[in-house]
């Protein structure tokens, strides 16, 4: 009986959940296929990513062949995952330094590939009550302009797994929990945490092993976010576009194509004089507009 149904040609449609050693593991149902890609996708300079929906060829039980890639709704080269639809931007209240300019500039990187960013903070046990107010008097801000805020301690998160929607990824600088905020959710995961696993990790190839944890509403990465907070995808006109409480307001702008800069009239300069944006943000993004000037300059 088997053999009849081998001999169909069984074209279906699954998801990649992991890749490693060129083998790329597709999930259709319940069931996994070990599968390799096409030879012609490496001559077209493509590249199947975790993340990705593809067609694929069942040859036996266990062992399929890659057909063609659906298009993605976003993706990422480090980490190499497509159709995310969260990053989980982690910081650390202590330990290292909380930073909104490390915020900030994680915040724009997320909304440049449009993905929702969500910003979790960790490590609330190590501060003090006021310290503790002094964080959520930041992240109330966030909150008004529309991101998805939360302040935990790993040592009791395990009701946060609703963070994790469709496929989620976590970012942020080693040593801020992020592993530690995994295990939390899912203690099967194992993963290393501290200063010894990191110093164990930092030679080896992580990207090219990547694999999805599925979790109630989805999955997430065990990969450890995008390790350069570069601006090179990102135009000096288009970065106001990465902060949803200036394209709120850009209308009462005078002039459309207002940078919120030097422009008379602007509304985005009067709402941080009025204290309605944060100062923080507004330096930030001048900060990063000239980081953007400057590689301009260079080229
Ligand atoms: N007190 C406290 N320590 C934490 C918390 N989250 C992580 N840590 C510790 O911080 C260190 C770094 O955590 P890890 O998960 O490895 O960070 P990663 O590099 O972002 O994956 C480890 O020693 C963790 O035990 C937290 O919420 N509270
Ligand atoms: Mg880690
Ligand atoms: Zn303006």
């Amino acid at each position: 009986m088997r053999q009849n149904l081998l001999n169909e040609v069984n074209v279906i449609k699954g998801q990649i959940i992991k890749a490693l050693s060129g083998f790329y593991y597709v999930k259709y149902n319940d069931e996994i296929y070990q599968c390799r890609a096409r030879g012609n996708f490496r001559k077209k300079g493509i590249n199947p990513l975790v993340g990705d929906f593809v067609t694929f060829q069942i040859e036996n039980e266990t062992d399929g062949y890659i057909l063609s890639i659906e298009e993605r709704t976003s993706y990422m080269v480090r980490p190499p995952v497509a159709n995310i639809e969260r990053v989980i931007i982690v910081m650390s209240a202590k330990e290292p330094e909380f930073s909104l300019n490390l915020l900030d500039k994680f915040l724009v990187k997320v909304e440049s590939y449009h993905i929702e960013p969500v910003i979790l903070v960790t490590k609330r046990d190590l501060l003090s009550a006021s310290e503790c107010s002094e964080i959520e008097h930041h992240l109330a801000y966030y909150t008004s302009i529309g991101y998805e805020t939360y302040f935990v301690s790993n040592l009791n998160a395990q009701s946060y797994d609703t963070l994790v929607k469709g496929i989620t990824v976590l970012a942020g600088q080693s040593g801020v929990g992020k592993s530690s905020f995994i295990n939390s959710l899912i203690p099967d995961a194992n993963l290393n945490t501290g200063v010894i696993s990191n110093a164990l990790n930092r030679g080896k190839h992580t990207t090219r092993h990547v694999e999805l944890i599925p979790l109630q509403n989805g999955y997430i990465a065990d990969t450890p976010g995008f390790s350069s907070l570069d601006l090179d995808n990102i135009e000096k006109v288009t970065l106001k576009n990465m902060f949803p409480e200036f394209i709120a307001i850009a209308d009462g702008c005078k002039f459309r194509e207002c940078l919120h800069i030097n422009e008379p009239k602007c509304a985005v300069k009067s709402a941080v004089e009025a204290g309605e944006i944060l100062q923080t943000r507004y330096d930030h993004y001048l900060q990063m507009m000239r980081e953007i000037e400057s590689r301009k300059v260079r080229y």
